[in-house]
């Protein structure tokens, strides 16, 4: 059994595969802290976990291989000695995150581990930059920042066999922060995470994150491994038989956000004039002394590339008006300390909160309410324990939001526009129901 040597994990980790390892974060812990506790982190495997022994593990040697063929190795005992370190704090998303829901918003099935909102989470990760080591190598970095060199691409190979690749550009852009990392949340990075080293690529999709590093290449070619090649790439939604070379592999991902967690807080009558302008509360709507029934959303937003939130819209009518979402300001500088968010990009996820009254007709409406699933009543039976089992008057509600980047990039409102057989890149508006006696 290859897997015989995989540590132990979290029990709170909702597992997908048990061999290879792959489980996603549970919802209520998405957002409850900026940073991923390490034990909740998502763990994506394609393989077992590389044994390396906690007492030779400063022994544990990289290659860099140049495209001339000069080869340099380094023990991770050289890596952390001999360059400075560095910190970032960084987002790693799997393409697949929220591919359950582009299968069953899409009503299309799709290839691929069916995860929900937890494939992503978010650490503060320690190493030296992979441009500094590039350099102690003998690479030109001089060249290849005017755009010059003949290398074009750096492979990351792990200890296990993946392998992925990313372009040179990033990897000596000085305010890309590629990292080589040995340290997760100030904590030796877990064997699940790569330890005793991992590639942390921030703003990139997570495939490129190589973990259990142990030889990097540089070439005037991406990586040949079906990581690279094939698997995360997207065609069209009529795409089905596909030619894999015509497609770029994902590197930046796409602005993205989804809902982690909705809490009911009872029916309200309020007219439009309280809480409406309240810092946390702004998205209180209008109301007529109609019964509506208050809400408190909470979730995640997140862009590739350094891009930055800049806002979380919502809907509680289907679409038809919009209201924006509370920022969590925790990239802040609090009573002098450092900002928890280091690095030159927007590399972390933003948190969102939202307080808003659903109202009653939104239940009623037979476009938008409708009788709960089966899977928003044990969703509700889970959280809810006095009103499980559900009874006649239960009527759901479709909250849904979406967030935009500072390129003003936005998400789609439907999976079905950007269904691929794959899975890959669900962004579209993140639906949820809420679900209330009324
Ligand atoms: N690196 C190695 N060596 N082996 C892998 O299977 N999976 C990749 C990437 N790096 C993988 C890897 C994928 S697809 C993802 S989404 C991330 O690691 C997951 O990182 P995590 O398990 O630390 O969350
Ligand atoms: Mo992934």
């Amino acid at each position: 059994d290859p897997f015989a040597d995989d540590p132990a994990r979290h029990p709170a980790l909702i597992t997908k595969t048990a061999k290879p390892r792959n489980a996603e974060t549970p919802a209520d812990a998405l957002a409850a802290q900026f940073l991923t506790p390490n034990e909740l982190f998502y763990v994506r495997n394609h393989m077992w976990v590389p044994l390396v022994d906690e007492a030779t593990s400063n022994a544990h040697l990289l290659t860099v291989e140049l495209l001339d063929g000069t080869v340099k190795q380094y023990t991770l005992e050289d890596l952390k000695t001999r360059f400075p370190s560095r910190k970032i704090t960084a987002v790693l998303q799997c393409s697949g995150n929220r591919r359950k829901h582009m299968s069953e918003g899409s009503g299309r099935s799709t290839n691929g581990l069916q995860w929900a909102a937890g494939a992503i989470s978010n650490a503060s990760w320690e190493g030296v930059l992979l441009a500094d080591v590039l350099a102690d190598a003998g690479f030109e970095m001089a060249e290849a920042l005017s755009g010059e060199s003949e290398t074009r691409h750096v492979h990351f190979a792990g200890m296990e066999a993946y392998g992925a690749s990313i372009p040179i550009k990033k990897a000596v852009d000085p305010q890309g922060d590629v990292l080589l990392a040995y340290s997760m949340n100030d904590q030796p990075l877990p064997r699940d995470h790569g330890y005793p080293l991992r590639a942390i690529v921030p703003g990139h999709v997570a495939a490129r994150s190589v973990k259990w590093l142990n030889q990097i290449t540089l070439s005037d070619e991406e990586s040949m491994s079906q990581w690279q090649r094939k698997d995360y790439k997207c065609f069209g939604p009529n795409e089905t038989k596909v030619d894999w070379d015509a497609a770029p592999a994902i590197q930046e991902l796409p602005v993205q956000s989804a809902i982690t967690d909705v809490k009911l807080r009872g029916w309200t009558n309020a007219t439009g004039t309280e809480g409406a302008a309240e810092d946390d509360d702004r998205g209180t709507p209008k109301q007529s002394g109609e019964p509506a029934q208050r809400v408190s959303l909470s979730g995640y937003a997140f862009s590739g590339g350094g891009r930055s939130v800049i806002r979380v819209d919502a809907s509680l009518d289907g679409g038809s008006s919009w209201t924006q979402a509370y920022l969590l300001p925790d990239c802040a500088s609090k009573d002098g300390s450092p900002s928890p968010c280091q690095g030159h990009g927007a590399w972390t996820w933003k948190r969102w909160r939202l307080d808003a009254a659903v109202p009653l007709a939104a239940f009623r409406d037979p476009e938008q309410g409708r009788a709960p699933s089966a899977e928003a009543k044990a969703d509700v039976a889970s959280r809810d324990k006095k009103s499980a089992g559900g009874d006649g008057n239960r009527r759901c509600a479709t909250v849904m939001i979406k967030a935009t980047d500072d390129a003003y990039n936005t998400q789609p409102e439907s999976h079905a526009a950007t269904w691929n057989f794959r899975g890959n890149l669900a962004t579209a508006w993140h639906r949820v129901q809420v679900c209330a006696d009324c």
